[in-house]
């Protein structure tokens, strides 16, 4: 079988020559990138059933952020590990959360829902596999790109790969509880090559997990939330900001849940976040063809 050329590439972005070829084939499957599940087992069930999801042909990447906030954290974690390469899931930071946990870095919270995954007979194979997860996901043939929060606008795809594996390198490490030490903070706000050590890895890690809002000048703000203090500071989502280097790469994101799906207003920017754990809304994304599924939650203590 011969690479794709890059028009070809681009014709199998396009249901109109993708029809003909499943003609001639057995069935590809299809890929699903499916928003935040913080935990809602039941609700990502739902969604699976509306979108007729197979195991043995279809592919489910997920937007990270599995756990936490829903009341099931433990299924979903077994759920997505049992999928095997029939999943991707990318790292969000309420998943960083419960490893930082389950190494005594952090506290378990008055609304976190994970204690579950913690007092499971497996919980130390789920946590390997779980620190075992990309942070960023590219998928060459289908032109997309998944992460959990966002990227800074200096950086471009390549870039974003190699950060995500630095990144990965020292979760897959033995020693990674480390990191966690050092993981919680705002600062550095701009990104610089010559950043090293722990700075260097926390802004990495504050990027692919955190990351809403971007000034003017490309610094990373992860501390305004509130409406009126954005539009004070002029502050931009990262995918607005100017000069943003992965301009024109599809990128697919969660993170956010008020942002509503197909209404981002700038070409390739697919966020899927759509509050399922606040009883909100869930969505999946198909990217053969770009159309959307969306089911209503019910399984959540916080409505
Ligand atoms: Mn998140």
């Amino acid at each position: 079988m011969s690479i794709p050329s890059v028009s070809n590439k681009m014709k199998l972005t396009n249901l109109d020559v993708a029809v003909p070829l499943e003609e001639t084939q057995p069935a590809p499957g299809a890929t699903y990138a499916i928003g935040d599940v913080q935990g809602c087992f039941d609700d990502l069930l739902r969604l699976l059933d509306k979108i007729d999801f197979d195991p043995d042909v279809d592919q489910l990447w997920f937007t990270g952020d599995l756990v936490n906030r829903g009341p099931n954290s433990l299924e979903i974690l077994r759920f997505v590990k049992g999928l095997k390469s029939g999943a991707i899931s990318v790292l969000g930071n309420h998943d960083l959360h419960l490893l930082a946990v389950a190494v005594g870095v952090s506290k378990v919270r008055k609304k976190d829902t994970i204690t579950d995954v913690l007092e499971a007979p497996d919980c130390e194979e789920l946590l390997f596999w779980l620190r075992h997860q990309p942070f960023l996901h590219h998928d060459p043939v289908l032109d997309y790109t998944l992460v959990h929060a966002g990227l800074p606008p200096q950086w471009d795809l390549h870039k974003a790969q190699a950060c995500a594996k630095e990144i990965e390198t020292v979760l897959q490490n033995s020693n990674y509880g480390e990191f966690f030490k050092y993981m919680y903070g705002t600062k550095p706000r701009r990104w610089r090559d010559g950043l090293e050590g722990w700075d260097r890895l926390r802004f990495i890690v504050n990027c692919f997990t955190q990351l809403r809002y971007c000034d003017r000048n490309g610094r990373l703000d992860l501390v305004s939330r509130r409406n009126s203090t954005v539009k004070k500071k002029r502050l931009l989502p990262w995918f607005k900001a100017p000069n943003r280097a992965t301009e024109g790469s599809p990128i697919i994101f969660g993170h956010w849940a008020s942002l509503s799906p197909g209404r981002a207003n700038v070409p390739g920017v697919y966020p899927l976040d759509t509050g399922c754990a606040y009883g909100g809304r869930f969505t999946a994304l198909r990217l053969q063809d770009g159309r959307y599924f969306q089911t209503r939650c019910f399984n959540t203590p916080f409505r």
